[in-house]
């Protein structure tokens, strides 16, 4: 079997590495020079845990090669980011330009796969794009009779920091165009998921997908709701969570600096795009969410400026523990408002990162590490919940002030936001 998957981010990579572990033969297009040249020497050039072993063994096998450029394959993965534009719109303009590339070399016989992150309809209009570029062809939809090709909207589910283990494990849904569309899919899924693989059509597919990650957001929303209400009457939030979650049917999530990442502080919005007047939760939720950012760096400033001699640790970049993806990074966000105004006073630790990103450019913050951190500076901001920051003990930090967001010291003495006069203390 020949795979050629298009796009070798976050998910194309893995899901291509894993495929050639079946014994496939693939290729993977990405229109980025050095990650073509990353792959081909057997390297990796995202940071995922035992990606790198997996990459360099089928590499070195000949099971997997990228290329700047397509190629026929017997079955098409595509798997192209989907960001937004303006006004919160998604773009499925990579998604287009691949399905059209795909259209230069397909041909009866072959299965394309849409695994994006993608708006209700958008593998329908995939169809409609192959149809339109190969009339030689039956695609499904468009055709009567057996259609020559299939076309299924497959997303991928897996979580950053467990890709390799929830690409395999995790159950998936696999949306045809037409139901033959999805039994042809399936039988390729079947290759390396262990996961039970539900079939369906390609539009609740795709809204499924973007249900998952509205429902998390959304949740977290609550819980980041919460926590705006006790730190405003004083109370501790991780306790009211803590004890909360005891009840056998109420499960809150954590709060946060906010929410980021490729995916739940973006997909929400291709819902809320596609019914605006019928989607107020889903919107006030990303509200929410977004508005957090803003209420650590108030927060935060009011304890920084309470202090104007102390240096501040923000610790932590990264949207979440122990990866070293910064995209959407609400750490980032706050860290990097907070060293526009604080300057100097503001070293950030960050394991994940060789050096500070742009966003840090010309504000005189340094970069250091977590002992140097917990000598030099009074005051630590915790952004991120990383195991390393997680396993300081309390001793080392009982006499900083900690204004920590993530809730990972559950044993630090609390300051209190409602009460500004003991911030000075
Ligand atoms: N977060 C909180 N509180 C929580 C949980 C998460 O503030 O209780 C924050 C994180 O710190 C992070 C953001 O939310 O900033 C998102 O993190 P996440 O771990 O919830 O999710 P992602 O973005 O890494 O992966 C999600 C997953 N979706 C769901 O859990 C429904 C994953 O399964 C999807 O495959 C992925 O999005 C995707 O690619 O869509």
């Amino acid at each position: 079997l020949k795979v050629c998957v298009l796009g070798l981010g976050y998910i194309g990579l893995p899901t291509a590495a894993v495929i050639a572990r079946t014994g496939a033969r693939v290729v993977g297009v990405d229109v980025h020079p050095h990650v073509v040249d990353t792959v081909n020497s057997g390297k990796v050039h995202i940071e995922e845990i035992d990606l790198d072993g997996l990459v360099s063994g089928v590499v070195a096998r000949g099971n997997l090669r990228a290329a700047l450029n397509i190629e026929p394959a017997e079955v098409f993965v595509i798997a192209v980011p989907t960001p937004f534009a303006g006004d919160h719109a998604p773009d499925i303009g990579y998604v287009l330009k691949a399905a059209a590339s795909v259209a230069i070399v397909l041909k009866a016989g072959d299965v394309v796969i849409l695994e994006s992150t993608s708006p209700v309809g958008t593998t329908e209009k995939v169809a409609e794009l192959l149809a339109a570029l190969r009339p030689d062809l039956k695609i499904p939809g468009h055709c009567v009779g057996g259609a020559d090709v299939a076309i299924a909207y497959c997303p991928e589910r897996v979580l950053p920091g467990r890709i390799l283990v929830e690409l395999i494990d995790n159950d998936r849904v696999i949306g045809g165009v037409t139901p033959r569309c999805a039994r042809k899919a399936l039988q390729f899924y079947r290759r390396f998921v262990r996961g039970a693989c539900v079939t369906t059509t390609a539009k609740v597919a795709e809204m499924t997908k973007l249900s998952e990650n509205a429902f998390r957001d959304v949740n977290i929303a609550f819980a980041n709701e919460l926590s705006l209400v006790a730190d405003k009457m004083g109370v501790d939030v991780w306790e009211v969570i803590r004890l909360a979650n005891r009840h056998p049917r109420v499960n809150i999530l954590s709060p946060g600096p906010g929410v980021g990442g490729h995916c739940i502080a973006v997909d929400p919005w291709f819902l809320v795009s596609a019914a605006p007047d019928k989607t107020p939760l889903i919107r006030t939720a990303r509200e929410v969410n977004d508005g957090k950012i803003q209420h650590v760096i108030d927060a935060a400033s009011h304890l920084i400026a309470a202090d104007p001699t102390a240096r501040v640790g923000c610790l932590g970049l990264a949207f979440k523990a122990n990866i070293d993806d910064f995209r959407e990074s609400p750490a980032l966000k706050v860290a990097s408002a907070l060293a526009h105004r604080y300057a100097e006073r503001i070293a950030i630790v960050e394991p994940y990162a060789q050096a500070l990103p742009d966003a840090f450019a010309g504000t005189g913050a340094k970069l250091i590490d977590i002992d140097s951190a917990l000598e030099a500076c009074s005051i630590l901001i915790v952004l991120v919940d990383h195991d390393v920051f997680r396993s300081i003990p309390v001793d080392e930090r009982a006499d900083k002030q900690v204004y920590d967001t993530r809730g990972i010291w559950q044993d630090q003495p609390r300051i209190s936001f409602s009460e500004p006069l003991r911030l000075a203390s």
